[in-house]
């Protein structure tokens, strides 16, 4: 989609700071992190948030959770992580591309 930002980063026409992408995904560090270790995973699709997700999906969120393990232990955070997906205007999401913010890497505040 044009003129969204994470298409845009995923497609490699904005630099990132990627750690993993393939035919589906793309994940990169958060610019802003709020966490020791803060990276988003991505789907290449646009889709605008979890709110616009329908059965077609599916296939496409298991795979999304599939690298969000597969990250987090990389990552090192066998300690344990956060997984959040900002929706819509009251929980102050300002990328209206689906995105999961994975947070760890130290204790979170609760
Ligand atoms: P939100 O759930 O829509 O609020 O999260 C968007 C996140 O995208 C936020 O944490 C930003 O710091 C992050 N981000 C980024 O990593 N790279 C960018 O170029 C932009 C935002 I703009």
């Amino acid at each position: 989609m044009e003129d969204c930002l994470f298409c845009m980063i995923a497609e490699g026409k904005i630099p990132s700071k990627k750690l993993y992408e393939d035919d589906q995904v793309v994940a990169f560090y958060d610019i802003n992190p709020q966490a020791k270790v803060h990276f988003l995973v991505v789907p290449r699709k646009h889709i605008s948030s979890a709110a616009a997700l329908t059965e077609e999906d599916a296939a496409l969120l298991g795979h999304i959770f599939t690298v969000i393990t597969k990250l987090a232990k990389e990552q090192g955070l066998e300690n344990g992580y956060r997984i959040i997906s900002n929706v819509g205007e009251d929980a102050g999401q300002t990328v209206k591309h689906l995105h999961f913010h994975v947070l760890g890497g130290e204790k979170l505040p609760v």
